[in-house]
């Protein structure tokens, strides 16, 4: 049998990601996965936390090193795009918070921090979350 590539197993990945994106429901508003692993009701890696955010591990890291940042509370901020003139304050923390994690994880040479926003964005959970990612080269553009 054809043994798959390190790079065509990320590819593939990565393609399972899109597919989750385009298949997730719409931004409805409904709970999602993520309110169960702020309430602890699903274990998650948790790599940070204080009152108003958490972080924790991706489940399907697409680098050495990538970590969720989500604020605990959603109010409304299914989506980046959700974001109103009372969420500043929490949008402060949670940039504030990835450079932290960054830190902890020691990704000293460099990270990125990614927001997918609503379907075209490749987004497949409607809680806002950055994506924290480094531990190896990353390329430009993201595509
Ligand atoms: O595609 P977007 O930007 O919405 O990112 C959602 C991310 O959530 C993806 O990178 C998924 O791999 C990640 N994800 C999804 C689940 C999950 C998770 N990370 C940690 N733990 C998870 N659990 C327990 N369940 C998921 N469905």
């Amino acid at each position: 049998p054809r043994i798959a590539s390190p790079r065509s197993i990320s590819s593939t990945r990565a393609a399972h990601n899109e597919e989750a994106a385009a298949k997730a429901a719409s931004d409805t508003g409904a709970p999602t996965i993520f309110d169960k692993i702020v309430a602890k009701e699903i274990p998650s890696d948790i790599v940070y936390e204080d009152e108003n955010v958490l972080a924790f591990r991706d489940i399907n890291p697409q680098a050495p090193v990538h970590v969720l940042v989500i604020p605990k509370l959603r109010d409304g901020l299914t989506t980046l795009g959700k974001a109103e003139p009372r969420h500043t304050e929490v949008l402060g923390q949670l940039l504030h918070a990835s450079k932290i994690v960054a830190e902890k994880e020691g990704i000293v040479d460099g990270f990125r921090v990614v927001i997918n926003n609503g379907a075209e964005g490749c987004q497949s959970v409607y809680h806002l979350h950055l994506h924290v990612l480094g531990g190896r080269q990353m390329k430009w553009p993201p595509v």
